[in-house]
């Protein structure tokens, strides 16, 4: 198939997914071309099949707004009629739905087919917002196909818009054999001591990871089992975690990355993953978390209940409750064998529920029945 692909290339979940899922596809010999504003900033190789095409936004000195949707539009259209695409893939729904939809009303009959990918926040927060509320809804009854991430994501969106599609849910998914166990003493040693537990975060740094709660469940472990906690990305509230650490007085401690292309180097260095997001429609890093052996303490919200399974490969606890998240991870960590078999069970999920081995063919398979569909 002929597939083009759009994405915020920035970091984030969806960016991700897209990205692996183009990546994937064109090993399978599918042709891909990504269509973004810059290149997805996980896609840094050449790859066979992959194409990338670079939306420009003019900047006309009227628009006080340049029209990124309509530039966007109009390069998808472009590029599918250049190269007879069968299908836009949309992953995240504002813009790139409404977009998708332009392109194919330029084409006409010669268009491609529409599949929209909603990843969490374009549903739960953007299209919940009044003032995108109706173009979201529109833009997701006019794709062709439609899929969710999670099954609560798939709730969530009947609920929230009363939709009449007919939506399928295909699961994030990673590939195991990058995200993979691995000891690393010396790289270990570059953050911690030897008799020291190792918590990571990764993640955009929006409100919606509470950030400050990260810090206290790190404190209140840090507090009887000496730790260092690893934060990984950038976003908004990196200060205000770094700022709690500081008034805490535990600065030392929190070591700050940034950005980083790696993360399955990084990754299999963790004793413990936190994630006590607000909401979470799944929670990719979680499962990347767990593909490479770390059992995760998250919030039991969203879609996360899909991905970690309470008291076997991590804790899910009340939103906001540091003191029982907290108290789990104190459990986990000083109880050896369990800590093993609670490795052993990510892992085990990862491979069994979520490799991309099992779920970019589910993807190609919805491909086809929406492009054979008339
Ligand atoms: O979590 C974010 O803030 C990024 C966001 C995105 O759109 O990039 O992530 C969403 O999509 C991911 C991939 O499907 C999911 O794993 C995340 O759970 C979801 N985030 C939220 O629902 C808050």
């Amino acid at each position: 198939m002929r597939i083009g692909v759009t994405c915020y290339p920035v970091p984030g979940g969806s960016g991700v997914v897209a990205t692996e899922l183009g990546i994937d596809l064109a090993k399978r010999g599918h042709q891909v071309h990504f269509i973004t504003y810059s290149p997805p900033f996980r896609l840094q190789r050449f790859i066979e099949n992959l194409y990338y095409h670079q939306v420009e936004v003019s900047n006309y000195p009227l628009f006080k707004f340049p029209p990124y949707t309509l530039s966007l539009a109009c390069k998808m259209a472009e590029i599918a009629e250049l190269w007879s695409l069968d299908l836009l893939h949309a992953h995240y729904a504002i813009p790139h739905a409404t977009a998708a939809f332009l392109a194919k009303s330029i084409l006409k009959e010669h268009s491609p087919k529409v599949i929209t990918t909603l990843h969490g926040t374009d549903i739960t927060l953007v299209g919940a917002d009044q003032s995108f509320r109706g173009i979201t809804k529109f833009s997701i009854e006019e794709s062709d196909g439609v899929t969710t991430v999670s099954e609560f994501l798939k709730k969530r969106t009947r609920d929230e818009f009363g939709l009449k599609n007919e939506i399928e849910m295909i699961p994030n998914f990673v590939d195991t054999e990058r995200f993979i166990q691995r000891e690393d003493q010396a790289r270990r040693r570059q953050f911690a001591e030897d008799d020291e537990r190792i918590l990571m975060h990764i993640s955009n740094f929006r409100p919606v990871k509470r950030v400050e709660d990260i810090i206290k469940i790190f404190h209140l472990i840090d507090k009887k089992l000496s730790s260092k906690l690893v934060l990984i990305g950038d976003g908004p509230d990196l200060s205000k975690a770094l700022s709690l650490s500081r008034d805490f007085g535990i600065e030392d401690k929190v070591i700050s990355l940034g950005g980083q292309d790696y993360v399955e180097n990084l990754l299999p260095l963790a004793d413990l993953f936190l994630l006590p997001s607000d909401q979470e429609s799944f929670g990719l890093v979680a499962l990347e978390a767990m593909s490479c052996g770390v059992p995760v303490i998250a919030t039991k919200t969203g879609g996360l209940p899909e991905v970690v399974i309470d008291g076997e490969n991590g804790f899910l606890g009340p939103l906001g409750d540091v003191e029982f998240m907290s108290q789990k991870g104190i459990e986990l960590l000083s109880d050896e064998n369990r800590l093993n078999k609670f490795r052993e069970n990510c892992r085990k999920r990862a491979v069994e529920k979520f490799d991309s081995k099992l779920i970019v063919p589910k993807y190609e398979e919805y491909y086809k029945k929406i492009v054979d569909s008339r």
